[in-house]
């Protein structure tokens, strides 16, 4: 029987396991990235592993996400990034070259390779035939060490996109249409593969927007062929050696195969505040707009900037508009300087953002209070762009240049005096590699520098055998990392656990940090409870080690995303699932309970029962723990069982 891609790809780096799905395997990663808001936290993990040099056949170590300077700490930790990327063997690219995402695909990804990111984003270089990852920190830390990484066997489903998309519809709209019939939930454990006629239409950078929001889709990551369009974005970049063909067996299987029309997909948007949130333009057409942001790793490519300048060329932006353009890197923002949108994006009114995450993250432009915010990003859980009462809709740069010009919200195709204008990818995209700094040459001493912010990674003490808690928070469904650690202005403290973990659920319940006091004086460690999909979003693990620095042992939840149930074992933190979903009524803020002999009953796969000694209720509780999970929790997290390991 053939293969798919993604089988193709697996099969070539698999060090451990059986393509099963379900089953635990470990692959070989040939590339890493890291970016600063999740980096300083994975080289100080990196550090403690005592590993002298990063042994993967590419890292590069990104500076995008806290670029806003409003005080030392950040440009602090930019230069303990610098200095480790040099000590330690991996590229830098310093604050202002670009979204590490975007410029990922431009300079390093590489068809039929292996990426893992600590960013949830990561499998944007999908675009260009790699399997590309997200992980938290100390996942990328010790696959740097150590060029490993383990998970289950993905259930890999085919999209096949049929036909051509109609003038004025961006991939963005592909993949929100694919938002509108998967959700965001229940995803777990996926790899969408993709295929079909359409894809001679789509080019690299289109097809890294849709690989981009699979991480909304809560997937492991999503995948294209390398085709010939590939080998022209790579020999466009310079890169053409580094292209090869990637292609599916005819008799590929698949757990399922969806086509999709590409002509029958019409403008969308994810409205607030959720991207699964998903509807047409139309139905909004009309809605006033406060704010529209063209930026972020999702829309910032060369072609998304110059149809956004093509859209508002000649034409002012009303007053009552705040008009922001973000490119998504530097040779994007040199291009769109050479070739006059940019001066076409001034001239409209717009404000010019820095090629970086910023807004994005909300740590800039956040919108008035009430306001109605476009933007061309991935994520519009509620308050993350930074003001909690704003609204915001995720479109494509067609729709929001529309929106932009009339200030309300406005369906590109109704633009009738405006052609769509035809322009395909340069043959030659400026190259220049200025910003990307080398490591040390071998031999050469580099001392790392750690400012006043920087505090050592927390240390946890192994599982004990009974938990004795209290439950600190009990909250809803759709939890993301953004509710758990917020980012925005409160980003800088990234590298500094005991202060960042005083702003734990900020926006859900400021006084959790001083109830996981209170309760941990009291003699009791903490649980959180949830409801479905509790982690979504980030790979920010700093929902996990927070929590872990404030005495949380355990998170009971209906259901919990990949990227944090990874991160809550790497810290330690036991991912349990109520058995009965039921039963979540049967746990409140306060109430005692007990959870005895954990580490006897997960070695034999017995029942896992909490006692609420408060309601005099017992809760059964599913842990599916692999065999690996199980030592770690065991261990008190990734960096104690490699401790022991050593030994
Ligand atoms: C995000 O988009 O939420 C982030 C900020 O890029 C995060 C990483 C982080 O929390 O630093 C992500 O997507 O993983
Ligand atoms: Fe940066 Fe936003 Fe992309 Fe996250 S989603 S990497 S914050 S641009």
């Amino acid at each position: 029987m053939g293969l798919g891609i993604v089988e193709k790809v697996i099969k070539k780096h698999l060090l451990k396991g059986k393509m099963v799905s379900g089953e635990e395997i470990t692959l070989k990663i040939d590339q890493t990235l890291t970016q600063d808001a999740t980096g300083t936290m994975a080289y100080l993990q990196f550090e403690a592993l005592g590993i002298p040099k990063i042994k993967t056949e590419l890292s590069v170590s990104y500076v995008d996400h806290n670029t806003i300077q409003a005080g030392f700490e950040n440009a602090d930790d930019h230069r303990y990034l610098q200095s480790t990327a040099s000590k330690y063997g991996a590229y830098f690219s310093r604050a202002g070259n670009g979204i590490c995402h975007q410029v990922h695909l431009e300079r390093f990804a590489e068809p039929d390779k292996t990426l893992l990111g600590s960013d949830s984003h990561t499998p944007t270089a999908g675009g260009m035939g790699m399997l590309a990852i997200g992980a938290g920190g100390l996942d990328v830390a010790v696959a740097m060490g150590t060029c490993e990484y383990t998970l289950r066997y993905p259930r890999i489903i085919r999209i096949n996109l049929e036909g051509k998309l109609n003038p004025w519809i961006n991939a963005k709209d592909i993949i929100l249409a694919i938002l509108k019939m998967f959700g965001t939930k229940g995803n777990v454990g996926t790899i969408i593969e993709y295929g079909g006629s359409g894809l001679e239409t789509l080019n690299v950078p289109q097809r890294a927007t849709i690989t981009n929001m699979g991480a909304e889709l809560g997937i492991t990551t999503s995948v294209f062929p390398s085709d010939q369009l590939t080998r022209k974005f790579l020999l466009s970049q310079n890169r053409g050696d580094q292209w090869k063909e990637l292609k599916a067996d005819s008799d590929a299987k698949y757990e399922k195969v969806i086509n999709i029309d590409l002509s029958e997909i019409e403008p969308m948007l994810a409205c607030p505040h959720s991207p699964g949130n998903i509807a047409t333009v139309r139905e909004f057409v009309g809605k006033r707009v406060d704010q529209v942001i063209i930026g972020s790793c999702t829309n910032s490519s060369y072609k998304d900037l110059k149809i956004a300048a093509h859209i508002v060329k000649g034409h002012k932006i009303p007053q009552n508009v705040s008009f922001v353009v973000s490119p998504g890197s530097r040779q994007v923002l040199k291009m769109i300087t050479d070739d006059g949108s940019l001066s076409t994006l001034i001239d409209a009114g717009a404000r010019i953002a820095e090629c970086a995450c910023g807004f994005c993250i909300g740590n800039s432009h956040a919108p008035a209070t009430d306001a109605v915010s476009v933007r061309t990003s991935n994520r519009n859980f509620k308050g993350r762009c930074g003001t909690q009462s704003a609204s915001v809709f995720l479109s494509g740069p067609e729709t929001a240049a529309a929106c932009a010009l009339s200030g309300v919200i406005t369906d590109p195709r109704d633009l009738k005096e405006l052609a769509f204008p035809s322009f395909d990818l340069p043959k030659k995209f400026h190259v220049d590699d200025t910003m990307i700094i080398h490591p040390a040459p071998e031999g050469k001493k580099t001392k790392v520098y750690k400012g006043p912010n920087i505090g050592e990674p927390p240390k946890n003490k192994p599982l004990s055998e009974n938990i004795n808690a209290k439950i600190a928070i009990k909250v809803g469904d759709e939890i993301t990392t953004d509710h758990i650690m917020p980012a925005g202005s409160r980003l800088k403290y990234r590298s500094n656990i005991k202060k960042y973990s005083q702003f734990v659920f900020e926006g859900i319940e400021p006084s959790f940090p001083k109830q996981c006091k209170d309760n941990k004086s009291d003699g009791y460690s903490n649980i959180i409870v949830a409801g479905l999909s509790y982690g979504q979003g980030s790979s920010r693990e700093h929902a996990a080690i927070c929590p872990m620095y404030l005495g949380v042992k355990a998170v009971i939840a209906k259901s919990i995303e990949r990227i944090h149930r990874t991160n809550l074992i790497n810290f330690g933190i036991l991912p349990l699932i109520f058995m009965k979903t039921d039963d979540y009524q049967h746990l409140n803020v306060g109430d005692i309970v007990k959870i005895q002999d954990i580490e006897k009953t997960i070695t034999k796969n017995a029942k896992l029962v909490l006692k609420n000694k408060t309601k005099n209720v017992d809760i059964e509780l599913k842990y599916d723990l692999t065999e690996k999970e199980k030592q770690l929790i065991v261990a008190g997290g990734l960096l104690n069982h490699i401790k022991r390991k050593d030994k």
